[in-house]
């Protein structure tokens, strides 16, 4: 694994950023300070039954009252930048008005601790945390508008300062997990009625990228999509179809107005269900598809898809919805699986590389990949000799060195992925951290976070990360 990490270290095109990435609600904890507003994940969690462990975020990973703790572990890591995201409701408890000072003291302080340790900020300025206080939440257009303006605020307060603004993290994830199948809040489950929450989320992306651009932000701004190639089960003619509308649903439907400017057309006798998207507004859409200076791409796995409605299994947790679809998500027994039950997948990585490219050629702009990372069930050990704590997750070490091994191959191999300019790497995660409907069950961090004492022990993961980024 050393000399893997040498050798990957000396493969990595000049100036290639490599970090590390965590969002506002997974970490901070906090929640009932500094006069935050409440989210919709606030409210979800406090739902019974919506949550594996019955956990909430109250303390997450306690990051709030430990980030200068958390940034000399980025600073011993050797990591170029860090991706974080400002949590909404700490800024603008309604949603709206005047950035409370104390919400922003929370992040000017952050960015002067990562400026003392020579770290890049890569700020996301969503990350799933809607202010429960706007009606409707993502189903509302107005709620795009009010994200715009949050961004230009954020956009004037912090424009000298963030090196990179990444606006709406997976709108993917959020219409479908939130929205459409219910695993995550608002826990909606109105599945092809979603789409509407699609469209505003794409929309609040654009009216976002243009009020950062009206504030005269220094640093780029883009996008964070999760891409997810999809393989139909068989080579049947239904497997192939409904693999075909997945890949629509997941991918193209918030790539393609991002960096093409319309809406892809969707596969044959299922039009209608995409009315709400290829029947907007042109002036939406040009507002959508405002050029810009980096694309992220998030990749965990590739799904399989079969037709005919299959259980209610989803990678994220259980949807008594999804067993309303007429297909579903078909296992994949010849990989490995993560602590999660998600494949293993790295040459997938590539794909998504090589699918991206194909699809945008010359209309990609560099991408970065700001999430890749695996969960694993990590405990703390202490070593025979010295009683020094330790994590062994060598099967960490190796997912994140197969993927970015993937991603470097798929880049320079001469292959369509050959044509994008990929500038960086961000492991997800930095910390151990609330994750999602998961609770505190799933552990995808270089840092092993106690969720009782909130101590951290870096893994061994952590100690590969650094030896990778010092070699070059
Ligand atoms: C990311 O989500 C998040 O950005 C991050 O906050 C999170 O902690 C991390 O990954 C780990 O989960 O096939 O329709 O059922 C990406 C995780 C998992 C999102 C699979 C889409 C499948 C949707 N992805 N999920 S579906």
């Amino acid at each position: 694994r050393r000399e893997f990490a040498r050798d990957l270290a000396g493969r990595l095109p000049e100036g290639f950023v490599l970090g590390t990435a965590t969002s506002a609600f997974q970490i901070e904890g906090a929640t009932h300070e500094g006069g935050r507003g409440e989210s919709v994940w606030d409210a979800f969690t406090n739902q019974r039954g919506r949550i594996l462990d019955g956990s909430t975020a109250d303390r997450a990973a306690d990051h709030l009252h430990r980030y200068t703790e958390d940034v000399e572990l980025l600073r011993d890591l050797g990591a170029d930048a860090y991706r974080f995201s400002f949590s909404w409701p700490r800024l603008q408890p309604e949603g709206k008005g005047a950035l409370r000072q104390e919400g922003l003291d929370v992040y000017r302080r952050l960015l002067d601790a990562l400026d003392g340790a020579g770290v890049q900020s890569f700020a996301t300025l969503f990350h799933w945390d809607t202010p429960t206080a706007l009606p409707g939440g993502w189903f509302n257009r107005d709620t795009a508008l009010r994200f715009g303006d949050l961004a230009f605020a954020l956009g004037e307060e912090f424009g000298d300062r963030i090196g990179h603004w990444a606006t709406v993290n997976e709108p993917a994830t959020v219409t479908l997990q939130g929205h459409a199948l219910g695993v995550h809040a608002p826990g909606a489950t109105r599945l092809f009625d979603a789409l509407p929450a699609a469209h505003h989320l794409l929309l609040g992306h654009g009216v976002a990228v243009q009020a950062l651009r009206a504030a005269d932000v220094r640093g780029g701004v883009g996008i964070v999509n999760v891409h997810s190639p999809v393989v139909p089960a068989t080579a049947d003619e239904p497997d192939v179809v409904f693999a075909g509308l997945f890949d629509l649903l997941h991918n193209r439907i918030f790539t393609d107005p991002v960096l093409l400017g319309h809406y892809p057309e969707p596969p044959e006798g299922f039009a209608p269900l995409f009315d709400a998207l290829t029947e907007a507004d042109p002036a939406d859409l040009a507002i959508i598809a405002q050029p810009l200076d980096f694309f992220g791409l998030n990749y965990y796995m590739p799904t399989r898809i079969a037709a005919g409605s299959g259980g209610s299994s989803t990678p994220d947790g259980e949807s008594p919805a999804m067993a309303k679809l007429p297909f579903h998500l078909a296992p994949w027994p010849e990989f490995d699986r993560t602590g999660f039950g998600w494949p293993i997948a790295p040459e997938f990585l590539g794909t998504a590389l090589d699918e991206l490219a194909e699809r945008y050629g010359s209309l990609l702009p560099p991408v970065y990949i700001t999430e890749n990372g695996a969960s694993f069930p990590d405990l703390v050990e202490l070593a025979e000799d010295d009683g020094t704590p330790f994590v062994a997750d060598g099967r960490r070490i190796d997912y994140l060195a197969e993927h970015l091994d993937a991603a470097i191959r798929a880049v320079t191999g001469g292959g369509a992925a050959s044509a994008i300019d990929l500038r960086g790497y961000f492991a997800w995660s930095l910390l151990d951290n609330f994750e999602w409907a998961a609770g505190y069950t799933q552990r995808f961090g270089l840092v092993h976070v106690d969720f009782d004492e909130f101590t951290r022990t870096p893994k061994d993961s952590y100690r590969w990360f650094r030896l990778l980024a010092e070699s070059r």
